[in-house]
């Protein structure tokens, strides 16, 4: 077949386990307590996350495909290549990525698809949604984004087209999404591209209904990562004393997740030997998803050294694909 697996060997680093007993170390110790969203997705957490995003009120993700159904022609004439790289930060089930490599494919463009993602299951839901041919390649990365990024353009000298798609970037803080452009910036060659999504800001009650889903994937979603502590961990947390709070801070233009514990309660995790300690109605903070206005994204261009190519937005102006150039 034409699908590769490039991995890579670690050199003494932290295990993804180190990391995860780590990160509940010091998140459940301080005040107040916190824990990292990029460990939601474990495979059941993927799974989840994958319901979410075809539930009527999460509407990111069928307001992005309507932007790139519409697009991925326009898209291809944009870049105008006879061949071209593009490489995906986190791949989803490769449904959007589809649509745009299509596009490519159908101006005679060759495409080399490198989906890049921590996660060796999602690069094999991937597999089973793009089917290889003549003009297309597909080359699965399983790595850190810029260790990922690093390893194809040690192996390519085309131009190339980075997608970060589904306002992902929107779970970094300003700050961490400005160092992150800043990064890819550096990291890639003059007059090459990068789309990227982002949703916008909008009325708050449409914005807390995507984050609080009528089904309760949104709240499953959250309460896996105390199971993933309770299964990776030893941890005992009782799923059932804690509940899924999603909120929109205004001041910050972000959703919150959090989850409260119902009760006053100890909760022991084996693997880091500590108790920790619960009041009543005590959140951990899980996530932010920062919403943003054309302006937030103009400006974030400019900070980050990047031209604006084109914006792409959805009939409603609910959400925003962004062509930028190096
Ligand atoms: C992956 N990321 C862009 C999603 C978001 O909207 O922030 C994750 C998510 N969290 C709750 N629902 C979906």
């Amino acid at each position: 077949t034409h699908f590769r697996l490039l991995t890579q060997d670690s050199h003494g680093e932290n295990t993804q386990d180190d990391q995860l007993a780590i990160e509940v170390l010091t998140g459940l110790s301080a005040s107040p307590k916190h824990l990292s969203a990029k460990y939601f997705y474990d495979d059941i957490g993927s799974e989840i996350f994958q319901k979410i995003t075809q539930h009527e009120d999460y509407y990111l993700t069928a307001k992005e495909v309507e932007i790139l159904t519409r697009i991925s022609g326009q898209l291809a004439q944009l870049v105008d290549e006879q061949e071209i790289d593009i490489i995906e930060l986190g791949v989803g089930d490769g449904h959007k990525s589809k649509l745009i490599i299509d596009g490519f494919l159908q101006s005679g463009c060759k495409v080399n698809f490198y989906p890049i993602d921590i996660s060796e299951k999602a690069m094999v839901m991937l597999q089973e949604n793009i089917i290889p041919d003549d003009k297309l390649s597909i080359h699965g990365v399983v790595a850190e984004y810029f260790e990922g990024l690093k390893l194809v353009r040690s192996q390519s000298s085309n131009k190339q087209l980075v997608l970060f798609l589904g306002s992902n970037i929107g779970n970094f803080n300003r700050e961490q999404s400005q160092g992150f452009l800043r990064k890819l910036w550096m990291s890639l060659n003059a007059s090459d591209y990068i789309l990227i999504g982002y949703d916008l800001k909008k009325d708050v009650n449409k914005l807390t209904a995507a984050y609080n889903d009528r089904a309760g994937l949104t709240a499953q979603f959250n309460l896996n990562l105390l199971h993933r502590i309770n299964k990776e961990l030893g941890g005992n947390f009782q799923l059932e004393k804690f509940q899924h709070f999603g909120v929109y801070n205004p001041i910050l233009g972000a959703m919150e997740s959090y989850v409260l514990s119902t009760e006053k309660q100890d909760v022991y995790i084996e693997a880091l030997q500590r108790t920790f300690h619960f009041d009543a109605y005590e959140a951990i903070h899980l996530e932010y998803s920062f919403k943003f206005t054309q302006s937030d994204i103009e400006c974030l261009c400019q900070q980050t050294g990047f031209k604006v190519t084109k914006h792409f937005t959805d009939e409603q102006h609910d959400f925003v694909d962004s062509l930028w150039q190096v």
